[in-house]
């Protein structure tokens, strides 16, 4: 079973004679179709919004630093919160991990491309061009500044009458069709171009995530896209559905856009829960543990996404029917979550681990995601939510579940494959240091927000009365925002330094299970001319140590009992 006939969606005509390792210039990357230079483009979008959406509440938080401050007025500071939030979920998270599945789910299921090629350039430059027409409201007489949920009545014409809530609808709609199809695009390349004898069950943790995830966004997003296109023809030809004076109902905007929103939570932290699965296993040297629990948690999250979008809603007035289901249906969704939790802490236990700036950020993962957990928990108790929402409280749960959780998969991630993406090594120096400048900062920032929203301070508030405790709390706020800004800046100047003279990579240099490291570092236009056998989840590793492939083992179900071995 060894030369397998490629099984992949063959370009009609013969490949462009390229290099990817090379120097292609500029052109050649915007009128790229294949995968790798797609993703790279994607990552490439992420970091530039990241800059930008970092300024945007740097400026917030020297704001904020003080009390009654007078650094910026109110106008502008509405606009740099909406525009930070909006940025961060739309503009980096969505196009990070973008980034990451377009280039790896072809790699990592043997396939030599996406199923739909161009479509995923068509994906990737759409979202990217939805970006830029949110950020020509700047220029256009102001941005948007009603937040990211962008409720009604503030959404309405009368409310903000300037064209930055059209420039939301139209950059989030673009943007929104571009995610839709780059869904549609994962379904198929991961249902149809799997190689042979990678059944389900064999699919790397992070595919069946991307999976789930693609799910999500194809029965979410549509909620959300046709709110915005509602909410323009209320602004432009005056449809009246929010309006209330007019017979509209302003709550319909919220469910339509929690409907989405929640399950759009679940979708920026799917793949990072894949990530870090794949993570775990490596740098503890064992198989995931529990892997069809795994998947399984990962399916039931993506269900119960959809059944609680009202916990965004319990202060305002449907009943203690509605919200006593909502709260119960919230509180479930910490089963499947505590289940992974659980499953990743039995993949370290007895495990060969190696603290590799990749495994530091899994690690900080488990301990911060926890905290963010605990107070989404703590907001699913109605009572508990109606004394805390709308105050910094709710700030900080946000921030450790969207950072703790997201983004430092999203790191783990990027230092995991970053050789394999670049051909270079990052260096573990620097990329210690960047981790706890980036952990300290965090913590500085949020953890305190915790104590500001018990003490009552309202979120989305420019300035702030000089009550006790109040100006110190967001003074450390300010301070830990500013380390993680340095932190930023250390990670761009990494990755940039490593692409110009990093070491050069071997083509696994984590000594890692799956297929994308079966190629060159980086991998050729043609991802694979002959793929491996495969026959369990681990399918490299298999092919590196015959003797002792994880399919050999009779009776052996995933887990545990591999602890000899994981001695290597
Ligand atoms: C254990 C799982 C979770 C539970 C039970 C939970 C619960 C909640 C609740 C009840 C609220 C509403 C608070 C309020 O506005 O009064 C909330 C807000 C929020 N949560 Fe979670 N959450 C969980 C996980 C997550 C995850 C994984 C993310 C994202 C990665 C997330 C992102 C957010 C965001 C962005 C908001 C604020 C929305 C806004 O008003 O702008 N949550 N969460
Ligand atoms: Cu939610």
């Amino acid at each position: 079973m060894a030369a397998q006939p490629v099984l992949v969606p063959e370009p009609a005509e013969a490949l462009p004679d390229l290099d990817l390792g090379g120097d292609q210039g500029l052109l050649q990357w915007i009128s790229s179709v294949d995968h790798k230079q797609i993703g790279i483009m994607y990552l490439w979008v992420a970091l530039l919004f990241m800059l930008i959406g970092g300024v945007e509440v740097l400026l917030m938080r020297v704001q904020l630093a003080v009390p009654k401050n007078t650094f910026m007025g109110p106008e502008i500071y509405n606009q740099l919160f909406t525009m930070h939030g909006t940025t961060m979920i739309f503009f980096v998270a969505m196009p990070a991990i973008f980034g990451f599945a377009t280039y790896l789910v072809p790699l990592m299921i043997g396939a030599n491309e996406m199923a739909f090629p161009r479509l995923n350039a068509l994906s990737l430059w759409i979202t990217f061009f939805g970006g830029l027409l949110l950020y020509f409201s700047f220029l256009a007489g102001g941005a948007p500044d009603a937040g990211w949920f962008n409720y009604a009545p503030l959404n309405q014409y009368n409310y903000s009458f300037r064209p930055g809530i059209d420039y939301y609808c139209a950059g989030l709609l673009l943007a929104g069709i571009g995610t839709v199809s780059a869904a549609c695009n994962f379904v198929v390349t991961i249902l149809r171009y799997r190689v042979p004898g990678m059944g389900l069950k064999q699919l790397p943790v992070f595919v069946w995530m991307m999976l789930i995830d693609s799910f999500l966004i194809i029965f979410s997003f549509p909620a959300l896209n046709a709110a915005l296109a509602m909410l323009l023809l209320d602004r432009q030809l005056h449809a009246h559905f929010f309006d209330v004076q007019a017979g509209g109902s302003a709550l319909l905007w919220q469910h339509l856009f929690w409907l989405f929103g929640h399950p759009e939570v679940y979708i920026v932290i799917l793949p990072s829960f894949g990530i870090l699965s794949e993570v775990f296993a490596v740098f503890s040297r064992k198989p995931i543990f529990g892997y069809s629990f795994i998947v399984g948690s990962g399916i039931a999250i993506g269900l119960l996404a959809f059944g609680v979008w009202i916990h965004h809603m319990l202060a305002v007035g449907l009943g203690n029917v509605v919200n006593g289901f909502f709260s119960a249906s919230s509180m479930l969704i910490g089963i499947p979550t505590g289940i992974k939790i659980f499953n990743w802490l039995a993949t370290m236990h007895g495990g060969s681990l190696r603290f590799s700036t990749a495994m530091k950020f899994a690690v900080a993962f488990l301990v911060e995601f926890t905290i963010g957990g605990l107070s989404g928990i703590a907001f699913a108790i109605v009572p508990i939510d109606l004394q805390l929402t709308d105050t910094y409280f709710v700030v900080a749960h946000i921030h450790y579940v969207f950072i703790g959780g997201t983004l430092f998969g999203l790191l783990a991630g990027l230092f995991y494959w970053f050789p394999k993406m670049s051909g270079r090594q990052l260096s573990e120096r620097l990329g210690s240091w960047f981790f706890w400048l980036f952990v300290i900062g965090f913590n500085g920032t949020f953890l305190v927000q915790h104590v500001l929203g018990t003490l009552g301070m309202p979120r989305r508030v420019y300035t702030y009365p000089d009550l006790p405790g109040w100006g110190t709390l967001n003074m450390i706020s300010t301070i830990g925002g500013f380390l993680m800004g340095a932190a930023t800046l250390l990670l761009v100047y990494m990755v940039i330094k490593a692409i110009r003279s990093g070491p050069a990579a071997t083509s696994d240099p984590w000594d890692a299970f799956t297929l994308e490291w079966s190629t060159a570092s980086p991998p050729p236009l043609q991802n694979f001319d002959r793929v491996v056998p495969v026959r369990s989840a681990r399918p490299f590793r298999d092919l590196k140590r015959p003797g002792d492939a994880d399919w050999l083992k009779p009776g052996k179900k995933e887990g545990y009992h591999e602890r000899e071995q994981s001695v290597d």
